[in-house]
């Protein structure tokens, strides 16, 4: 990280140069309708000035139009703004179906990043080139922020609930990468490498890291050894729902409301498992919140969408 500042950050993706436009074109705006007005106050102080003979009878002159267009100009020309930021806006919250998901836990002070293959890392983001890659992103404490200038996108990351942030990276290099949000005494500490590589270098560098457990069958061992096999499984004693089929279904719950079973869903009958009580069930799961971290909650996670059409097999 060099000490330098930069002031206008490299581009890492098409949307970048996007946003780029539209901050540039905003600026070139406000510029545009702030002009006038200085170049006329600068106008009429001279004009104006004491001492100088100049016609200062007030006389009633209006004309509706050009009181009209003033407004009605800049009010058009904004909006013609509004609607171009907002399409940007909800592209970027959108993901393509095919994206790569990377899960994402941040705390103080450090960046952890989960590849679907099983490749873990810190401060340090690989990713392929032309890809779509989305980021699932939760806090073991404190908000937190990510930020990756080059894409010029950020997404705020919190404690117990999973917020997502989605990019194209097509120019292969390393970038900055940091948290933007307050987060305590090192905050200005947790910053690390956003790598972007060919997809052939990033085939490489999975190989080369990569452990021979991708996330879900880390999520599956931890099924067994947190005991949740010995209630969910197929054999137990205990009633409690299988799992298989589960992530994408929809849930009726105790109460009568109805849920559709998304991560956020899984990720807190996991931790909070009395906030919601799946229908017929007794809400005897004890809560795992004190007991496990993020990144198993990532892995259980995992796995249990890895079994959403696995029909009823259990391990
Ligand atoms: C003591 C038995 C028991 C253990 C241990 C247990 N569960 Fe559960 N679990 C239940 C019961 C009963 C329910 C249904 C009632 C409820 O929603 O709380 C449930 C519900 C769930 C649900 C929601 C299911 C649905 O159909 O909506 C998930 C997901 C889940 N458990 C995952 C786990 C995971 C992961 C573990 C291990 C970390 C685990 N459970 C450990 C008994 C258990
Ligand atoms: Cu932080």
């Amino acid at each position: 990280m060099s000490p330098s500042i930069e002031l206008w950050p490299p581009m890492a993706s098409e949307y970048a140069g996007r946003v780029d436009l539209l901050i540039a074109s905003f600026g070139a705006l406000v510029a545009l309708l702030s002009a006038p007005v200085f170049i006329l106050m600068a106008f009429f102080a001279v004009r104006y000035r004491r001492g100088r003979r100049a016609d200062r009878s007030h006389r009633e002159d209006r004309n509706v139009w050009v009181e009209v267009s003033w407004s009605l100009i800049p009010f058009v020309l904004v909006l013609g703004f509004f609607v171009w930021s907002t399409k940007m806006f909800l592209d970027q919250r959108s993901p393509p179906e095919n994206a790569l998901t990377l899960t994402v836990v941040a705390k103080q002070w450090m960046w952890k990043f989960q590849h679907p293959e099983g490749a873990r890392e810190i401060d340090e983001l690989h990713v392929p080139a032309g890809r779509p890659v989305r980021l699932t992103m939760t806090s073991q404490d404190v908000i937190h922020s990510l930020y990756v200038p080059a894409l010029r996108i950020k997404q705020d990351v919190l404690p117990d609930t999973y917020s997502q942030l989605w990019f194209i990276a097509d120019r292969p290099g390393v970038y900055a990468l940091r948290c933007a949000e307050y987060c305590g005494t090192d905050h200005s500490e947790m910053i690390g490498r956003f790598i972007v590589q060919r997809p052939e270098d990033y085939a490489r560098w999975l190989a080369r890291s990569g452990t021979d457990e991708g996330l879900a069958e880390r999520g599956g061992k931890l099924f067994v050894k947190l005991g949740c096999s010995g209630c969910h499984g197929p054999a137990s004693p205990v009633r409690a729902p299988s799992l298989a089929g589960l992530y994408g279904s929809v849930v009726p719950l105790e109460g009568g409301r109805v849920v559709r079973a998304d991560e956020q869903y899984l990720h807190d009958s996991i931790m909070l498992p009395n906030k919601d009580v799946a229908a017929g069930y007794k809400p005897i799961m004890p809560p795992f919140g004190n007991l496990i971290g993020e990144e198993e909650v990532s892995q259980l996670v995992a796995w249990i969408k890895s079994q959403a059409d696995a029909g009823r097999a259990q391990p």
